[in-house]
């Protein structure tokens, strides 16, 4: 009998640990096995029943893990975020598609080999959006998922290309074949807004200047933010990240009447963001030093998500608004980890 587990890629980035903090303290879970080029932070590592130091793109090691374990759900978080894509877009490519392949095809490969589906949760991104200029952006207001699909970054092209990826493996994967697919994967995603975390700093985004400001503040270092102070992309605090994935994991598939899912809960400008922090760390040094291709990347995104869908479907509701984000979550947890 192969041991019954949640596979999660990437699991030692800001979401993995928030994912695997949650999950290791839910009743009746599979345990968790990890797998990430990094490795797991040793403080993490107790909550988790294994932990594998590779690489998605590595089939053979896929192979392994589906023979060794009943693999029940995946949550691909493996990624290469925006900025970091942007100074190699082919290794992004790779990482973010070809990983991402990698990953359906082994998903669907035990789905055949439990004679059950596997589901497949996927973080998708507000970066699947282009907006060609400020006044579009101003005017569009919350958009829907089918609105402006296009990107400007190779991991919003990726992104977009692996909900499609998704979908195609979920309905039609091998749909010319003689025998019919019996199991194929159960493929869900939510397009993440930025996300920010009182515990964990991102790599690589380029949402990341509001949590590299809190972060800094709390430090009482100096901070030089990326884009102009009227700059405004939606935000979720991490908590609220972490419950959109597993309520969309447990949604009862008769109620999804799609596969890929806004969910937002604020969207305060960059000056916004300031003025927060500088409410409790009053002596933080912000300026506004705006890198003007970054921006141009932010500028195209939305400055808001229509997240109805979600909210109707899987009954989709963040818990903190942007105040409550920063009294309740951000502030306190920040100040305790900063001493
Ligand atoms: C990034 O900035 O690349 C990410 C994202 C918006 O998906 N945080």
């Amino acid at each position: 009998m192969r041991k019954k587990v949640i596979l999660i890629t990437g699991a030692n980035g800001e979401v993995g640990h928030g994912l695997i903090h949650q999950l290791s303290g839910m009743a009746d879970m599979p345990p968790v096995i990890v797998l990430d080029i990094r490795g797991l932070d040793d403080h993490m590592r107790p909550r988790v029943y294994e932990t594998i130091v590779g690489d998605i793109l590595d089939t053979a090691l896929l192979e392994t893990l589906i023979n060794e374990y009943e693999i029940e759900t995946v949550y691909h978080l493996a990624a290469l975020l925006s900025t970091h894509s942007e100074f190699n877009p082919e290794v992004a490519h790779r990482v973010n598609v070809q990983g991402t392949v990698n990953l359906l095809r082994m998903a669907t490969e035990q789905s055949h080999l439990r004679g059950q589906t596997v589901k497949f949760i996927f973080p998708s991104s507000i970066a699947v959006y282009g907006l060609p200029d400020l006044p579009t952006k101003a005017a569009a207001g919350a958009i829907s998922e089918e609105q402006f699909l296009n990107p400007t970054t190779m991991y919003g092209c990726n992104k977009l290309y692996c909900e499609h990826l998704g979908r195609y493996y979920a309905f039609h994967y091998r749909q010319l074949a003689v025998t019919d697919e019996l199991y194929r994967v159960d493929f869900r995603a939510v397009r993440f807004p930025g996300l920010i975390s009182a515990l964990t700093l991102p790599t690589g985004g380029t949402s990341d200047y509001a949590p590299e400001m809190l972060h800094a503040a709390a430090q009482g270092k100096p901070y030089a933010c990326f884009v102009r102070e009227d700059t405004r992309i939606p935000f979720m605090a991490m908590p609220d990240a972490i419950t959109a994935l597993l309520a969309l994991a447990n949604a009862p598939t008769e109620h999804l009447s799609q596969r890929v899912y806004n969910v937002t809960s604020f969207s305060p400008t960059a000056a916004e963001i300031r003025d927060l922090t500088l409410s409790t760390f009053s002596g933080a040094h912000i300026t506004f030093q705006p890198h003007m291709k970054r921006q141009a990347i932010v500028d195209s995104w939305p400055a808001d998500l229509d997240d109805s869908a979600a909210r109707r479907d899987w009954g989709w509701q963040p818990k903190y608004d942007l105040r409550a984000a920063f009294d309740e979550y951000l502030i306190p947890t920040i100040a305790k980890r900063y001493g």
